[in-house]
């Protein structure tokens, strides 16, 4: 744990090094260490995931019924709580997708978002699903822009819809799009009445991205004092604020949070998965690593776009193709001492490897040496050190791939042979992992 334990394990080739266990850091207090509070849940949340209802809404989404029933597979495998597929309302053909997965009996609950209207509700009850979640604008621009509803409308309608929903003995979540810009009072009524007639969760959504982490703990502490229901958030990343909002989310207690993989949704859409895991297994490990399936995270990221046809972002959190890169020469020396001291995850638990970084103008020689092992071939600390200077005279000239570094290592260890009096110690005791 971040808060308790600075070490991330060893489990690369370069994660033990010269001998030295990975982390010799002992136990020590940590300035990420979450807050202690008796609300949080940071350590107990549940993931609703919305990558076929929410991410269907990301601009490049088309996913025909094998894609869908891929993915909530994979979901599935993944071990997420909830999947959220897309209203049955909005096309036949979703009705029917829904009815498919419904029937695929996976472990994770079945969910369809509705509007908060009885004729939705009536269709997605005879689904299959396990529960329904019923969404309503409640801020001023909605009601008066989009639904055209008042808010005692919206709080009669709901408290029927809510009560049809439990009369047919399924789950029923209660939310009200654009939380962050609606009237505080309104909003806290509503909840309460909802509350009241046996809603399972209610609902913070920011819709528009517009909510800092501050505003979020205290609208949901404030909400958490009103109800006694479950409180699911939902945030979109208009501004990147998505996963420190969901953060602090379960911080003021919510319990909890919806995601997409890779975040896809609405314009850029919403907290994603693998993002918020990255923020979660540092600071809860032990719930993670034993609920979800790491490893399978690229898997599943690669799978959703694909159909949806990005690429996966050179910044994602632990997929990104840099994540676990080291390139500059105190960074890379540091990290084959000791992977912990500049990564604070540890790619084995994602099924991954960390690379670092030998051919470019801030190389060192400790990089250079492990790549001089990797290759099989011996050298003295002088000769890495002389052959460390040729890779970096020529990427000060221009930018160098590795093979060129492979190259030039190679080149110059022929030339060693030419000279067979040098003398040359044993193999490194480290390996730098490629990727
Ligand atoms: C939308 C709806 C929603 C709903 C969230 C929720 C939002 O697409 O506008 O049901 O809690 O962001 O408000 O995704
Ligand atoms: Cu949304």
């Amino acid at each position: 744990m971040c808060g308790t334990d600075a070490t991330n394990g060893a489990n690369a080739a370069n994660g033990s090094t010269n001998g030295k266990p990975n982390g010799g850091a002992k136990f020590r207090s940590n300035p990420y260490q979450p807050v202690g509070d008796f609300l949080s849940n940071v350590g107990s949340f549940k993931i609703i995931e919305s990558t076929l209802r929410e991410g269907e809404q990301f601009a490049n989404a088309y996913f025909d019924t094998e894609t869908k029933i891929k993915i909530a597979k994979a979901l599935d495998a993944f071990g997420v709580d909830y999947i959220e597929l897309t209203s049955p309302a909005a096309s036949e053909q979703s009705r029917k997708d829904c009815e498919a997965i419904c029937k695929l009996g996976l472990k994770a609950k079945i969910l369809t978002h509705v509007r908060c209207d009885m004729r939705d509700a009536k269709l997605a009850v005879e689904t299959g699903v396990d529960g329904l979640d019923v969404v309503i604008g409640t801020s001023s621009f909605l009601r008066e822009h989009s639904h055209g509803k008042d808010m005692a409308y919206i709080e009669k309608t709901a408290i029927e819809v809510i009560e049809y929903i439990k009369s047919k003995g399924l789950e029923v979540r209660f939310s009200s799009e654009d939380s962050f810009r609606s009237d505080l009072v309104d909003l806290l009524s509503l909840y309460r009445a909802v509350d009241k007639v046996g809603v399972n969760r209610v609902g913070i959504a920011d819709t528009v991205g517009c909510a800092s982490p501050r505003q979020v703990y205290d609208l949901v502490r404030t909400l958490r004092g009103i109800v006694s229901c479950d409180i699911e958030t939902h945030f979109h990343d208009d501004k990147g604020c998505s996963i420190a909002n969901a953060y602090c989310a379960l911080e003021a207690g919510a319990t909890h949070i919806d995601t997409s993989v890779l975040g896809i949704g609405e314009r850029n859409g919403i907290t994603p998965l693998g993002g918020l895991l990255a923020r979660m297994v540092v600071t809860s490990p032990e719930y993670v690593k034993s609920k979800y399936k790491l490893h399978m995270l690229k898997e599943i990221e690669d799978l959703v776009a694909e159909a949806v046809e990005i690429n996966t972002p050179f910044n994602n959190p632990i997929t990104g193709f840099c994540a676990f890169t080291h390139k500059a020469g105190i960074h890379a020396k540091a990290i084959l001492n000791n992977p912990s001291t500049y990564e604070i995850l540890n790619p084995a638990d994602f099924g991954l490897t960390r690379y670092v970084h030998f051919a470019s103008r801030l190389t060192g020689w400790n990089a250079v040496k492990t790549r001089v092992g990797q290759l099989g071939l011996v050298m003295t600390d002088d000769q890495v050190k002389e052959v460390t200077a040729k890779i970096k005279a020529l990427a000060d000239v221009r930018p160098i791939a590795i093979d060129d570094a492979d190259s030039i290592i190679r080149s110059f260890h022929l030339t060693l042979h030419e000279q067979p009096e040098a003398a040359q110690n044993g193999p490194p005791a480290v390996e730098v992992v490629g990727q």
